[in-house]
């Protein structure tokens, strides 16, 4: 389906988050075209290396990709110093795409999970979950829309890589949003269960054993048949807490780092399954650890049950300590 916005006519009110280690920046503005009030939040994230566009031997003639070292390479020289040279290249166009990800029209917690803010982490109890954070979740999350649309098939349909259509253990096996869809190397999966009532990791129990069992088995023999990777090569693993409330797995390659890929969000589906076995209610006793964003209402009321210290230094994205900084 065409977008309602023509993304050449987006005007930039502020730069939410600019992460030049990832090559992405973050932006709010709006589409005055189709709405002066409605606020788009923009994520822009300039290409990963494939490794097949340095090749310099064609391998396979039926599928003529560009490549960078062809005679459409624009090469400027800064500076050749004895053995050491300094170029700007600029390859053919296609291989300059910029992903782009638009939300639009964004609400406050999607400007708040592209923007820069301070971050807590939180040791959540099972009474603090209960008294805090399963009555937030319940009143205020984002919507799950796009998910039901995946589910009963209204949306991304053609993307689908795999689907076990069990309504208690199948799932639907697609691209996360994060992906591009081409780059092997940056390869990012979404299982969403079919399944229902499963907010999250916290809910999980002996009972849904057999639904972790074919979701780890079933994505294992999916992806190996299509992309070519083995189970070995895989991670599979829960956030906590996720941002959408349906249970669902992220999916990418062993080798490579993953966008938000952070120890203080992942759990494993291998350790998930193992701690479940050992202990069929452990996601129920555990204390788990998540991050709270400066801003977010939950954050007050764990600082207000003095969950939580905030306050301390700043610290920002790409800044590094120095000896000015120091105090
Ligand atoms: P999460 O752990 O709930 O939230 O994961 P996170 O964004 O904090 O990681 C949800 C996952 O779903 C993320 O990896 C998103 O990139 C992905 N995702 C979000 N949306 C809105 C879509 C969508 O519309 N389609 C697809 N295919 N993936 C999405």
């Amino acid at each position: 389906t065409a977008p309602s916005y023509n993304l050449a006519k987006f005007k930039l009110t502020r730069i939410l988050q600019n992460n030049t280690l990832r090559k992405t920046i973050a932006l709010l503005g709006t589409f005055p075209d189709v709405s002066e009030n409605d606020i788009a939040v923009l994520l822009l994230e300039k290409q990963a290396f494939k490794e097949r566009d340095v090749q310099t031997e064609l391998d396979n003639i039926s599928e003529p990709a560009p490549r960078i070292f062809s005679d459409s390479l624009q090469v400027n020289t800064e500076f050749i110093n004895n053995i050491y040279g300094s170029f700007q290249c600029v390859p053919s166009s296609e291989l300059n795409n910029i992903k782009t990800t638009v939300v639009y029209p964004a609400t406050e917690k999607h400007i708040e999970k592209y923007s820069i803010t301070q971050k807590y982490l939180i040791k959540e109890t099972p009474t603090l979950y209960e008294e805090l954070t399963l009555p937030y979740i319940t009143g205020s999350h984002f919507s799950l829309d796009w998910v039901y649309n995946i589910l009963e098939h209204r949306q991304e349909t053609d993307r689908i890589v795999y689907e076990d259509f069990d309504p208690e253990k199948g799932f639907v096996l697609l691209p996360d949003l994060k992906w591009d869809g081409k780059t092997l190397e940056t390869l990012y999966l979404l299982a969403i269960v079919h399944k229902h009532d499963i907010k999250s990791l916290r809910d999980l129990n002996h009972t849904h054993l057999p639904l972790l069992h074919n979701l780890r088995d079933g994505i294992a023999v999916a992806i190996e048949e299509r992309y070519g990777l083995s189970a070995s090569q895989l991670r599979m693993y829960f956030h906590y807490q996720p941002s959408f409330y349906h249970l669902h797995i992220h999916i990418n390659p062993v080798r490579g780092d993953a966008p938000g890929i952070w120890c203080e969000k992942s759990h494993m589906l291998d350790t998930v399954i193992s701690n479940i076995e050992l202990m069929s209610d452990y996601y129920q006793r555990v204390t788990l650890p998540f991050v709270l964003f400066e801003g977010s209402k939950l954050l007050d009321e764990y600082e207000a049950k003095g969950a939580v210290q905030k306050g301390g230094k700043a610290v920002t994205d790409g800044k590094q300590l120095d000896e000015k900084s120091h105090d």
